[in-house]
């Protein structure tokens, strides 16, 4: 009789053992390679929501595009077959159109301004757009200014660009404004850009320099202007019913492990911004550090002018403005 008591006490032990000690994994995507300020995101926040959650959940990293390129990570964490992204804001807007508006060109001032928008009322209000659309939007990350590559020649001014066949990222607002440069524009998912650069099937690429330098571009990019034409945010992005499905002491884990990836994400593009020029020199490339921005804002005119109309005076200045 005493042997089965200790048998049922001791399964009973080691049910509720393992019951207390249950790790649920998750899994998280993103389309640069580990070594890059998105992957020490993704990375850190990884280590974060562990150490948090004291065990209980474990973030499996993918990079690469191992998992498919942004939108397709983004589509399938909004679907549930994946739990959580790490993107940049190129393909959200056909998702949660609200952030459609941070694309505009030259409309951030530098980092700090942009941090500022996104960390303050106007970046934490679009966060609260995505909820309606299936995803928890756990924190705005960085990019960071994106610049314009070619194999073909040095870019000066705005009208050097006319005719280039450059990549853009799928988004709506980025094909009107390069479209506005006379570029021919062939949007691609990113995992397909270095391929397609090294084939010729585009002539250029625009990107953070964070991304051209773990993306190796030199290798198949000879000319690089900083033209620092659109300010690129990146975001976690997580499942809404997955997140929901958290305690509440979680989902404050989670969202904390987000902000610890953003500081980490962050420093790493203040890093690269500030090697990557001499880097890429030294890698062989010719950089024009020097352009007359204005030159370039004021060949997107007409498009700007688009750009008043759908997002409105009121919206835009509220953000080219915010301190
Ligand atoms: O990893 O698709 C793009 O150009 C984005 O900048 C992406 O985050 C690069």
């Amino acid at each position: 009789m005493k042997l089965s008591k200790l048998l049922i006490g001791l399964s009973l032990g080691l049910g509720f053992f393992a019951a207390a000690t249950a790790q649920t994994t998750m899994r998280i995507s993103i389309s640069t390679a580990q070594n890059s300020h998105q992957g020490v995101a993704i990375d850190t926040f990884a280590k974060e929501v562990e150490k948090r959650t004291a065990g209980r959940y474990k973030v499996q990293t993918f990079y690469n595009g191992a998992l498919g390129g942004e939108r397709e990570s983004i589509e399938a964490v909004q679907l549930g077959t994946q739990e959580l992204a790490f993107s940049s804001s190129g393909p959200i807007p056909n998702f949660v159109p609200e952030t459609k508006i941070l694309d505009v060109p030259f409309l951030f001032r530098d980092k700090a301004h942009a941090r500022a928008v996104l960390d303050g009322p106007i970046g934490q209000d679009l966060l609260t757009k995505f909820d309606a659309k299936g995803f928890k939007a756990l924190a705005w990350a960085e990019n960071g200014f994106r610049h314009m590559t070619n194999s073909k020649r040095d870019v000066k001014t705005p009208e050097d660009l006319k005719g280039l066949k450059m990549r853009t990222m799928e988004n709506p607002v980025h094909i009107a404004a390069y479209k506005g440069f006379g570029i021919i524009t062939t949007p691609m998912a990113f995992p397909e850009v270095f391929t397609a650069l090294q084939q010729g099937t585009v002539d250029g690429q625009e990107n953070p320099l964070s991304v051209i330098i773990s993306a190796k571009f030199d290798q198949v990019q000879k000319h690089l202007t900083l033209t620092g034409h659109v300010y690129s945010p990146c975001i976690f992005v997580m499942n809404k019913a997955s997140f929901d499905k958290l305690s509440t002491a979680d989902k404050q884990a989670f969202l904390e492990a987000a902000k610890e990836g953003t500081k980490a994400n962050r420093a790493r593009v203040d890093e690269d911004d500030t090697k990557g020029v001499a880097d890429l020199r030294a890698k062989g490339m010719t950089v024009i550090d020097n352009v007359d921005k204005t030159r370039f804002v004021a060949a997107l005119a007409p498009v700007n002018a688009e750009f008043e109309k759908q997002f409105g005076k009121v919206a835009l200045d509220k953000i080219r403005n915010y301190k």
